[in-house]
């Protein structure tokens, strides 16, 4: 068993996309440990993205998480993380690939609607980051 972070961005809040992503992990059969809806703040969006923090694009990227609130999820399920990113889809819009979320609503690279852990170490971080313990379903 593995936990993931999963975030519906703001683009899918508007987009009113919110149920169709929360219904393709359950239906899929992940369990939904945590959920709650936040507007992030600058200091979590950049704690969250500071992989890309020399990218050119980062500042760009906080502007965008920030911009409305969020879903911010913890699903877990055997091989969660793996099986998750395949569900989101590439991040590239030509390679998101159609049954995927990405390949499904979207054409673009920044507002892509979905984030997923994209390793254990990254999740055990993002879920910490953004959850307490006692937010966390046993
Ligand atoms: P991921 O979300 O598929 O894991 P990452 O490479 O970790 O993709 O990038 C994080 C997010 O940053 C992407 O989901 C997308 O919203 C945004 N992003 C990635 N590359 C670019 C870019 O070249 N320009 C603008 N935004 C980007
Ligand atoms: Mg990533």
């Amino acid at each position: 068993m593995e936990r993931t972070y999963i975030m519906v961005k703001p683009d899918g809040v508007q987009r009113r996309l919110v149920g169709e992503i929360i219904r393709r992990f359950e239906t899929r059969g992940l369990k939904l440990v945590a959920l709650k809806m936040v507007t992030p703040t600058r200091e979590i969006a950049e704690k969250h993205y500071a992989a890309h923090k020399e990218r050119p694009f980062f500042g760009e990227l906080v502007d965008f998480v920030t911009s409305g609130p969020v879903v911010a999820m913890v699903w877990e399920g055997t091989e969660a993380i793996k099986l998750s990113r395949s569900m989101i889809g590439a991040t590239k819009p030509l390679e998101a690939l159609s049954g995927t979320i990405r390949g499904d609503y979207t054409t673009e690279l920044q507002t892509n609607l979905v984030h997923g852990s994209d390793a254990p170490e990254a999740a055990t971080e993002e879920i910490a980051l953004w959850f307490t313990p006692q937010e966390l379903t046993a």
